[in-house]
């Protein structure tokens, strides 16, 4: 089929072996590209492992849309087995590097096997070569990618782990471009176990497209559409930053680990705040609303700063100083460690300090402190021994009540929204396929427009609508879907691409369809590879359940325990999965993956 380049390369770093292999045409009909090939990868290859042994893969995966000359297509999804999780794992880069690797080629790259000794893998169209990285094992992931560079010229993508990823913190992430960061459920931990310290890649063919011309023309209409939008200026100016006053006001900001929903200086960390401190924008190849804020940090030095980083790196950790969470940002751009779980885990020991659950001291607000916490976990010694494993590890050493405000999903930290108030949102996470995050439904922003407190059936079809669009669609295409939650940039653009590059377009009935195939397929891998699977990991933690807000108009607030569970069993109900959320026989055959059904048992 056109739109692909119709190829996995697969390297085995265990013994050199390299292999390009042909995409079969039912693969690219039934998954679509990025996470759909990466869930059907995994489900059929990696079974069982131990998710840091030689024995799992990472998959690094594009779409029919990746690098084509429409807005904001220079995105792909890089997949694990989770060593943070133990369940599926992926995240979402911007990066030069799934441009060049369509451009080789290759809309696939599997990884597999551990290499001896630190290691790259560079792409030079059909070369490809493992290099010896020793010289560059132990740099920052910015410093890491300047060698790089230096080596193979400044016209390659880069994807490359820090010493996070190295020293296997179990949330370190794959990073590119000084500031682009993917994979929060330990990707870079998964590169970081099997020695291999970056991919360097370039190509310079051109990417096998239907209809050229009309792709192109649709493209340039599209970067059009996106700039005459009325929310385009104020985009620009903020970016994602733009949430963060809303959060506050609406009690969903979170702070001190998640205890409140609103947080006192908030106005110094808003977006306004930002625009005072904003010396440039940068993001990610083929977009024109490039929404990475830089600003000078503390120390002076440029730091990217999003929402999310803002709210788990300052709010939630008392952190009341823009240019002291840039440095904190920067920190974890550096090392390669995911901001979210990263300001989880320091909230998380933050609180176990007040409590006295731990004997070392570290105080709300601590700028030192973070900073040599920050170290401590790259290094997995003092406080970073307790939490490099992340906050439900480290919630079983610290014992206490901390098992009920160690603040994950199925062990991936909660991104920065507060849920005391949100049901839907909690549904969210619970049902995310990678543990707690906000990417595949972010229900919230309707939820507290509509009917917030709530625990309607329609809450529950809203938020499966939108894991269908984002979670199953955009990470499959795969594109950057900021255009259309941002800015409005029309979603009937998208089947008119995919017509252009494939030369087959996609109907709404086959978008629903693919978002519930993949679906199911990665809770089938979910339910195959936990030891102890039930509907107990669709839980939200407890603080959200027994602690209601203390400040804020919403003080008093919690989530319902049972009305939750109505909602959970609606939610399973409507995706054809059993009362323990395990998919069903029926169901199973009736998205095409007749094959899972055998290796789940007949009633799923
Ligand atoms: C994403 C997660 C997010 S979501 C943020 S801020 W966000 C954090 N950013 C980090 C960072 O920065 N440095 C760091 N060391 N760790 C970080 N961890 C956090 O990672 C990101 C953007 C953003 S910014 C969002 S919402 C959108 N996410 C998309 C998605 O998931 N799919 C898609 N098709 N398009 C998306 N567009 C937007 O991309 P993860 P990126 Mg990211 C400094 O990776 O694992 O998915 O986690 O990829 O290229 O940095 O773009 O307010
Ligand atoms: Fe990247 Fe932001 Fe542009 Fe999306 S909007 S492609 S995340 S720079």
């Amino acid at each position: 089929m056109k739109g692909y380049a119709g190829k996995i390369l697969r390297v085995n770093l265990s013994d050199g072996r390299m292999s390009k292999e042909e995409i079969p045409e039912e693969m690219m009909r039934k998954f679509l590209g990025g996470r759909g090939f990466a869930a059907k990868i995994l489900w059929d290859e990696v079974s069982g492992v131990d998710p840091l042994s030689e024995g799992n893969k990472i998959v690094f995966s594009t779409g029919p849309l990746t690098g084509l000359p429409i807005p904001s297509s220079g995105k792909m999804v890089i997949a694990s087995k989770s060593p943070l999780t133990g369940g599926y794992g992926d995240g979402n880069i911007g990066s030069m590097a799934a441009v060049h690797l369509r451009r080789a080629g290759y809309d696939v790259l599997i990884v597999e096997g551990k290499s001896e000794r630190p290691c790259y893998i560079a792409i030079q169209d059909e070369k490809v070569e493992i290099l010896d990285a020793r010289d560059i094992w132990g740099k920052m992931s910015f410093e890491a990618q300047d060698s790089l560079e230096a080596k193979h010229g400044k016209n390659v993508g880069v994807l490359v782990i820090g010493p996070g990823g190295e020293n296997i913190v179990r949330f370190a992430t794959v990073m590119s471009q000084r500031g682009r960061a993917g994979g929060r459920p330990g990707m870079g931990a998964v590169m970081g176990s099997k020695n291999l310290k970056a991919i360097v890649v370039r190509g310079t063919g051109e990417i096998p497209v239907f209809d050229v011309e009309r792709l192109r023309e649709m493209g340039k209409e599209g970067y059009g559409e996106i700039k005459g939008k009325e929310n385009y200026d104020f985009w620009i100016r903020q970016g994602t930053m733009q949430v963060f006053e809303w959060a506050n006001e609406n009690n969903c900001l979170p702070t001190s680990n998640f205890r409140e929903g609103t947080f006192r200086f908030s106005k110094r960390l808003d977006g306004y705040a930002l625009e005072r401190l904003k010396v440039g924008r940068k993001g990610c190849p083929l977009c024109n609303m490039q929404c990475g804020n830089i600003i000078k940090d503390a120390e002076n030095m440029n730091a990217e700063l999003d929402y999310e980083n803002v709210g788990m790196l300052g709010s939630n950790i008392g952190m009341d100083d823009l240019r002291k969470v840039g440095v904190l940002n920067r920190m974890a751009d550096e090392y390669g460690l995911d901001t979210i779980s990263l300001g989880s885990c320091l909230g998380f020991l933050m609180e176990a300090s007040e409590k006295k659950l731990i004997e070392a001291r570290i105080e709300w607000g601590d700028f030192d402190a973070c900073q040599k916490a920050i170290e401590d976990i790259v290094k997995r010694r003092g406080l970073g021994e307790i939490i490099f494993e992340g906050v439900r590890k480290a919630s079983e050493r610290v014992g206490g009540d901390s098992q009920d405000w160690a603040m994950h999903v199925k062990g991936l930290e909660i991104s920065a929204y507060d849920c005391h108030a949100c049901p839907g949102m909690a549904l969210s996470y619970g049902t995310s396929p990678i543990g707690a995050h906000h990417k595949d439904a972010w229900v919230i922003s309707w939820e507290v427009s509509t009917d917030r407190f709530s625990y309607s059936k329609e809450k529950v079809e809203k938020i499966i609508e939108l894991q269908r669009l984002r979670g199953g669609l955009f990470e499959s295409m795969t594109t950057c879907r900021l255009p259309w939650i941002e800015v409005d940039f029309g979603l009937h653009w998208y089947p008119k691409y995919l017509e252009a590059a494939r030369g087959v377009g996609i109907s709404q009935e086959e978008i629903s369809e693919l978002g519930d195939r993949i679906y199911t397929l990665i809770r089938s891998y979910w339910v195959r590879e936990s030891r102890s699977w039930s509907r107990k990991m669709d839980y939200p933690p407890s603080r959200w359940f027994e602690e209601p807000l203390n400040q804020g108009d919403l003080k008093g607030y919690k989530l319902d325990r049972a009305r939750y569970d109505g909602m959970l069993s609606r939610y399973y109900e409507i995706r054809g999965w059993d009362e323990d959320g395990a998919p069903q026989k029926e169901t199973l055959e009736g998205l095409g993956l007749g094959d899972v059904v055998s290796v789940l048992g007949e009633n799923g």
